[in-house]
């Protein structure tokens, strides 16, 4: 049989990288980059290899399986859906008691975001949690009240800037998240190449500070002090905004100024550990003529200040004069305009068992997911669907998710795997391979560091009996409608939307024309373009929002407690793994464990622990034991272990996982704090103690 090449978008995480992938029937044969896609330009990370682990995973459910008292029992479709559909009916007709959960990968699955409505409204489900709330509420925030949209972004345009700060990014082993940026490495390279700089702002001397030229430690859940002092630095060498942003601001920046007027710079220097000659070094790019751009990710916004931080962050850009300008930080316009032809979104309330908490887009945040499912009252959500996701090890308190999820009167996981989470369903609904899906880059376009889009089509048929998520869900929608005796929606293939949706977006394209372009289709370097793109009622930018400015003083505030004295816990990504997947790949988990808690040696010598050995870590809700790693490159204070492990739990079905379970980061976490504009959970800054093994289990 001849071997066939196939080009494709790899689905695994926000880089989109061109892929090539080489078949012989439905074995695949080899994984490599694509050199001929614009935007990733060759480049590909070990992930991308494994897409052939996932497909061919011995593991993973081929049918659906339904929970008995003696295990898991494979049925057919049409009874899982029947089955699901007579219970959701009978037990919460109208939705109130029903609520989604959606996950990471339903992002990069457009043919689910277009059709995971029809269940919803089938279900009538009122209630929707992401991993939003665990990840980026403040950046959609933050867009919203200040450009007029959640999805207008403004990206650092790392091809032309010559300074670029990082702050709280690790884009060496993420590959850049709300920033689509493969091969970040040899951006970098080309950026040092032409005498640019990068400075990483991060309590780890990361990957990213490796390649980078300075690097900055900081205290975790600080960096809202270096950041208001290089906008105080910046406001008074620059007191006007340069022409062309003047006229597209709603007011000038002085109710800024006069609310950082409170500061000194010594003042927070001193309170977020960076002294004020990094401050005034961190300064300079934005107050020279060479452009620049600074960037903050999860590192400054799953914290209680998140909103806060973004903000300031795009204050940064827009008073130095960097936003809207090349090699500054600029916005997208994609082959497909998510902002021009999807609804701004907005910002709201919500009611839960803990009182009114924020609502981002409609979402109620992860931090009450448990609450509401143990809540005793008419409240209690009853009916669970849960879409490619994992909360059990992503969102805090992975324990109490555990017993919320035991306590549904239904719940429907849709994923390949067994995982924690979906081993509390009552029925799995498990989508055919990766390779067996089409693919476009739908919310990434827009994040993108060229103006970009691009289709692939399936690389394999349809394995027999196997459906696409997007089917399913459309499938079960059907049911659920004809269970309930309502009229089923006129369900479009997801094809016919996107040509659609393609067509309105200014490029015009049909999906056809860019299906016929498999590199992807290039729209240059990004331009400036805020004129055009701003989706506030009178298009300008909302520079001081009234609800940010408040925050400022809340941040104030906080300077005057005295912290804790614990060690700080942190997260931290690994290249090889993706969230809580991707840990059934032999290729990508051999090694050395790589959940570990990564401590400095000044650290481990007080507390007599030695590298490789069993420590106990204890947080204010449990102790979890792993095992230490001694490195310098750990700021002191500090301590860092991976979250998306703790495979250990009863009832997993993946082999390979088994022998590199891990433990899970979020046992830790409580759920008490969360950033009060968005209702974002702190991931980060987790106050622990650390003890060799043998000590916990004397005292
Ligand atoms: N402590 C701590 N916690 C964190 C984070 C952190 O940095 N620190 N990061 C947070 C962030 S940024 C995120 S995005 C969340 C992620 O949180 P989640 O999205 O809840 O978790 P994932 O681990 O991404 O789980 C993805 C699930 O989808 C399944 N899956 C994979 N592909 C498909 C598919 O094509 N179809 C279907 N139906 N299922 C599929 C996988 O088997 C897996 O079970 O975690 C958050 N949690
Ligand atoms: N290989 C791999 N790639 C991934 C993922 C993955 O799990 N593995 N997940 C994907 C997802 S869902 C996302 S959202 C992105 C995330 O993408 P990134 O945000 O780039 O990735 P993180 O590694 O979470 O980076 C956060 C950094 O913040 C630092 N940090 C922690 N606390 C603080 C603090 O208080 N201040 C500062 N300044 N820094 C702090 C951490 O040390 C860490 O280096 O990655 C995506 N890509
Ligand atoms: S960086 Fe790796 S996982 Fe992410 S899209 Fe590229 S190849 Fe896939
Ligand atoms: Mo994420």
């Amino acid at each position: 049989m001849m071997s066939q090449v196939h080009k494709r978008t790899c689905h695994i995480c926000e880089a989109n990288c061109g892929i090539l992938v080489e078949t012989q029937g439905r074995k695949v044969l080899s994984i490599k980059g694509n050199p001929d896609n614009p935007l990733s330009r060759g480049y590909i990370c070990p992930k991308a290899t494994a897409i052939a682990d996932l497909q061919d995973d011995p593991d993973r459910l081929r049918a659906p399986v339904k929970r008995t008292d003696d295990g898991w029992e494979e049925i057919d479709w049409d009874t899982a859906y029947r089955e699901i559909a007579a219970k959701t009916a009978s037990i919460d007709p109208d939705g109130t008691a029903s609520a989604f959960y959606r996950g990471n990968p339903s992002a990069h699955d457009y043919a689910l975001v277009l059709q995971s409505r029809h269940l919803q409204r089938a279900v009538g489900a009122k209630r929707s949690y992401s991993a939003s709330t665990l990840d980026q509420m403040p950046h959609h925030y933050v867009q919203y009240k200040m450009y007029g949209h959640v999805s207008l972004a403004a990206v650092p345009d790392i091809d032309r800037t010559q300074h670029l700060v990082i702050l709280g990014g690790n884009p060496m082993a993420s590959n850049g998240s709300l920033w689509t940026v493969p091969d970040f490495r040899g951006r970098v390279r080309e950026l040092h190449a032409r005498g640019g700089r990068v400075t990483v702002v991060d309590p780890r001397k990361t990957e990213t500070a490796k390649v980078a030229d300075h690097w900055v430690p900081i205290r975790p859940g600080t960096d809202t002090a270096l950041l208001l002092a290089i906008l105080k630095n910046v406001l008074e060498e620059k007191p006007d905004l340069r022409l062309g942003l003047s006229e597209v601001c709603d007011q000038s920046l002085d109710p800024v100024r006069d609310a950082l007027a409170q500061f000194e710079i010594a003042q927070l220097s001193a309170f977020c550990g960076v002294s004020e000659a990094d401050v005034a070094q961190m300064t300079a790019p934005f107050i020279g003529d060479e452009p620049a751009a600074i960037y903050g990710r999860m590192g400054v916004s799953v914290c209680e200040f998140g909103a806060l931080n973004h903000w300031i962050v795009q204050l940064i850009n827009l008073a130095s004069g960097n936003l809207d300008r090349e090699g500054g930080t600029m916005f997208p316009k994609p082959l497909f305009d998510l902002v021009g032809l999807n609804g701004p979104g907005g910002v709201s309330t919500v009611e839960t068992v803990r009182g009114t908490l924020p609502s981002v887009m409609g979402e109620t945040p992860m931090v009450a997911f448990a609450d509401e499912m143990l809540r005793e009252d008419d409240g209690r959500i009853k009916v669970l669907f849960v879409q490619s996701g994992n909360p059990v090890l992503s969102a805090p308190d992975g324990q109490r998710t555990e017993e919320g999820l035991a306590k549904l009167d239904l719940m429907v996981a849709f994923d390949p795997h067994i995982t924690e989470t979906s081993r509390h369903a009552d029925y799995i609904l498990p989508p055919c391979g990766p390779l067996e899906k089409d693919h476009f880059n739908m919310f990434f376009g827009p994040l993108s560091v060229r103006n970009f889009g691009a289709y692939s089509p399936p690389t394999l048929p349809l394995e027999e009996g196997a459906k696409t998520d997007w089917e399913i869900v459309s499938e079960l929608a059907i049911a659920v409608h004809a269970a309930k005796g309502s009229a089923a929606p006129n369900i479009q293939h997801p094809r016919e939307q996107l040509d659609g949706l393609l067509k309105a977006s200014p490029a015009g394209m049909t999906l056809a024309e860019v299906e016929a372009m498999p590199d992807g289709v290039d729209l240059g370097p990004l331009e400036p373009c805020i004129k055009d793109r701003l989706k506030t009622h009178d298009q300008k930018i909302h520079v001081a929002p009234a609800e940010l400015l408040a925050d400022v003083a809340r941040f104030a505030q906080t300077m005057n407690e005295v912290p804790e004295d614990a060690l700080r816990l942190i997260g931290r990504r690994h290249v090889r793994s993706n969230n809580s997947w991707l840990h059934n790949s032999r290729r990508l988990v051999k090694g050395p464990d790589r959940c570990t808690l990564m401590m400095h040696p000044e650290d481990a010598k007080l507390r007599g622990i030695d590298d490789g050995q069993t420590i106990t870590i204890q947080s204010d809700i449990t102790s979890i034991e792993t095992t230490a790693e001694i490195t310098d490159d750990m700021m002191q204070g500090v301590v860092s272990l991976p979250h998306g492990w703790g495979h250990n739990r009863s009832g997993l079905s993946w082999k390979t996982a088994a022998n590199h379970a891990g433990v899970s980061f979020n046992d830790l976490v409580g759920t008490k704090r969360f950033d009060v504009l968005t209702g974002n959970a702190v991931l980060n800054g987790i106050a622990v103690s650390v003890e060799p093994k043998e000590a916990a289990l004397v005292s």
